[in-house]
């Protein structure tokens, strides 16, 4: 038998839950949030399409939920393996939206509120298709009676570096032709403040905001903070390289181990992996050693810009979608 049909991959990753990062301006965005709650007509909710369930903010939801809420899964470009349809994608994530949301409402019944049914979106900024859907979307919802308000305020929440600002930006290009009003980076926490109002539609008084980044004050489930850190929703140095690569060698294998075939042949061991890998780039020194951060830094890189294969880091079956709800509902529990 070779190594590739004799290979079976861990099941668990144990691993200590580290606190959240939720720095100052999280903080303040959260509470102005609550305090602008009435002003808000409709929510643009963006969560990165590499892991839909963890970048869900349940702290957000929690006070925003009475609004119009649009849902955008956006990087679908990196998240839709290449065998799979940009179509077969929406429906998925469309049933991972309904299936999420049934048991959410039954979660939320339980507590005696219901949420509304949100329709989502799967989103890739850069590309105008998206941005002529969503348009369409806000208009019907601002223009169609659903805001009875003269003026829209179309606002823009999620967790950090999911997009939010390419997304407004993107918007606004398709709408008006205009450039950019929004400042976006590949970082975590570009936008510190909620910007001012943006014009969205020429002939009706829709106006978008920016918001910053927020997590939520608390992690819900043991390995969010892995995954959020290896889509760069948190702050770089959190965690250590090797250790999320650790972490990303456990999700691949459970996808395919094949993913990783041009460096290594299929493995659980991180430091057989990152060796491979050193050989396989010329990070190996003369004497056969390498810097494990300079190889695990590489590797995330690569798994960020796509280039490592695309695939989600949140499992979606019933039962680890159920798992979740089970966190975030103790977590707020314990809260109040
Ligand atoms: N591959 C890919 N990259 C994207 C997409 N949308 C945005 N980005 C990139 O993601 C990074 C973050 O984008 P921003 O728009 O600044 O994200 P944000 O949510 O406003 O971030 P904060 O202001 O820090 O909360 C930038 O480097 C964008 O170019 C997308 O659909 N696909
Ligand atoms: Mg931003």
């Amino acid at each position: 038998m070779n190594r590739t049909m004799a290979f079976v991959a861990r099941k668990i990753f144990p691993y200590e839950t580290p606190s959240t990062w939720f720095p100052g301006h999280m903080h303040k965005t959260l509470k102005k949030l609550q305090s602008l709650s009435s002003e808000v007509d409709i929510l643009i909710e963006v969560r990165d399409a590499r892991i839909p369930l963890t970048s869900r903010n349940f702290a957000v939801e929690s006070i925003l939920k009475k609004r119009n809420r649009i849902i955008v899964y956006n990087k679908c470009d990196l998240a839709i393996p290449c065998e799979t349809s940009l179509s077969t994608f929406r429906d998925e994530m469309v049933h991972l939206q309904q299936s999420f949301q049934s048991m959410q409402d039954w979660f939320q019944r339980s507590q005696g509120d219901i949420f509304k049914t949100v329709p989502s979106l799967t989103y890739v900024s850069s590309v105008p298709f998206y941005a002529k859907k969503l348009l369409k979307r806000i208009r019907n919802m601002a223009i169609n009676g659903i805001t009875k308000n003269q003026r829209v305020h179309v606002y823009f929440i999620g967790m950090p570096n999911t997009g939010k600002s390419s997304i407004l930006n993107s918007l606004r290009h398709i709408s008006l032709r205009r450039s950019k009003a929004a400042i976006t980076g590949n970082y975590p926490g570009v936008t510190k403040n909620f910007s001012e109002v943006v014009r969205l539609l020429e002939h009706a008084e829709v106006f978008m905001l920016d918001t910053p980044g927020i997590m939520t004050p608390s992690i819900a489930a043991p390995e969010d903070m892995l995954k959020l850190s290896l889509v760069g929703c948190v702050k770089e140095g959190l965690i250590d390289p090797v250790t999320l690569v650790d972490y990303l060698l456990f999700r691949i294998n459970l996808v395919s181990p094949s993913i990783y075939a041009k460096w290594s042949p299929p493995t659980n061991d991180v430091d057989e992996f990152l060796g491979n890998v050193a050989h396989k780039i010329g990070k190996l020194s003369k004497g056969g050693g390498y810097n494990d951060n300079t190889v695990s830094t590489y590797i995330i890189q690569q798994y960020r810009s796509g280039k490592l294969g695309k695939f989600m880091l949140d499992s979606m079956d019933k039962s680890s979608m159920s798992l979740r709800l089970q966190h975030e509902l103790t977590k707020s529990q314990k809260k109040s």
